[in-house]
């Protein structure tokens, strides 16, 4: 109910509370988010800028700049300091504005896109919404069969969409492989890497060999890469970063009235947080590479933890070598159901992909978090 008349703020602080607590990552049972606790430095910078608009960049001209160095700095991390591109809500916004531009560029008002049945549903919003035909393209070992996904291509196809870091498992589809067919046919080429472009560079670094999945393919056009999941920066902080600058010309609308001249609008959004920007910018610079290195190797540990700990259990075993900080667990005979009911009474909150566990070993877990879920496997495993 909208009040008549307001109350004191320590009688809303109070309220909130009440209405709030205890929800979320408090307690650290959360095995199923790819979102964790902001850092606190990146929580300080949000606020203090909190009334930046990126959406109008004649009144913040230097917010704008912020956002290119964060598009800058992301575009290193992806092979491509060069890289064109915006801060946006998140990951769907970054997969729409990138298939926007693969359809307008293409000169196509209709067509398809190509992508595996382990891409996430954002892809399928994106297609909807841009009147484009969704083609699944079959999975081996839960990446795309890019051999079957062959078939899938004819003049129609706008775009090809590869996931480097599935929702699912964390995986990497092959888009080296990818990125010859997309050449051959002449295709756009999208890389989906919300959660693994925080994550791959860093493990690249940290000595493990991961495939190419980045702007270093240069049929890569366009890839997405979220500050708000494995970058610690608060919600909402995606990115979409773009081969080329000409290319956001495919989308540019007029906005007469913002400037009194021309001037060109080339995001989904209008009104745009400029603290999204300001604080991945301030996050990047305070942790360096090494902050975010050091973090995922803290991540990679903790999660192969959980992996030697699950295959000592009887019965119970990893779906797959995880490749990143997410894991897939399964047992033998108890169904998926069954499990997530089961862990749910318990007090986890946990998430499903196909048949199995999803299990995402962010910053807020540690040890002894994992040994108690453990313990929580061995007690429903008993129960099958
Ligand atoms: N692309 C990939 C590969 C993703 O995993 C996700 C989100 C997106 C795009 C879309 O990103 P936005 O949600 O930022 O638009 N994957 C998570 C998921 O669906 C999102 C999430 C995060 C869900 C935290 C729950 C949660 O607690 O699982």
């Amino acid at each position: 109910m909208f009040p008549e008349e307001g109350v004191s703020q320590e009688k809303v602080l109070s309220t909130l509370q009440r209405l709030l607590e205890g929800e979320g990552y408090v307690g650290g049972r959360v095995l199923s988010s790819m979102c964790t606790y902001p850092h606190p430095f990146a929580k300080k910078v949000f606020e203090a800028y909190i009334e930046r608009n990126l959406g109008d960049p004649r009144l913040f001209p230097k917010t704008a700049e912020i956002e290119k160095e964060v598009v800058s700095m992301l575009g290193e991390l992806l092979s491509h300091p060069n890289a064109a591109g915006y801060i946006v809500t998140g990951g769907t916004e970054a997969n729409i504005t990138a298939l926007w531009v693969a359809r307008n560029s293409s000169g196509k008002r209709r067509g398809a896109v190509v992508a595996s049945g382990e891409a996430h549903f954002s892809i399928a919003k994106a297609c909807d919404l841009l009147g484009l035909e969704f083609r699944v393209a079959p999975c081996r070992n839960y990446v795309m069969d890019v051999e079957e996904a062959r078939g899938l291509l004819d003049e129609d196809v706008v775009a090809v969409v590869g996931v480097a870091g599935t929702t699912g498992l964390g995986l990497v589809e092959p888009i080296e492989e990818m990125a010859e067919v997309a050449e051959k046919a002449g295709v756009y080429l999208h890389v989906d890497a919300a959660f693994g472009g925080l994550v791959l560079p860093f493990l690249k670094e940290l000595g493990i060999e991961v495939p190419k999945f980045d702007f270093s393919l240069e049929q890569v056009q366009s890839m997405t890469v979220d500050p708000h999941k494995m970058g610690l920066a608060p919600i909402p902080a995606g990115a979409v970063l773009f081969r080329r600058e000409e290319m956001l010309n495919s989308i540019a609308v007029e906005a007469p009235y913002l400037t009194g001249g021309l001037y060109l609008v080339k995001t989904l959004s209008g009104t745009r947080s400029g603290a999204s920007a300001i604080a991945a910018w301030a996050l990047f610079k305070h942790l360096g590479k090494k902050g975010y290195r050091e973090l995922v190797a803290r991540c990679m540990k903790l999660t192969e933890y959980l992996v030697k700990r699950v295959e000592e259990l009887p019965d119970w075993s990893v779906v797959t070598k995880p490749m990143m900080n997410l894991v897939g667990v399964r047992h033998e005979r108890i169904s998926i159901e069954r499990i997530m009911e089961e862990l749910t009474k318990k007090g986890w909150a946990v998430s499903r992909h196909r048949d199995f566990l999803r299990i995402v070993v962010m910053p807020h877990l540690n040890t002894n978090i994992i040994d108690d879920f453990v313990q929580d496997l061995v007690e429903v495993g008993r129960g099958g």
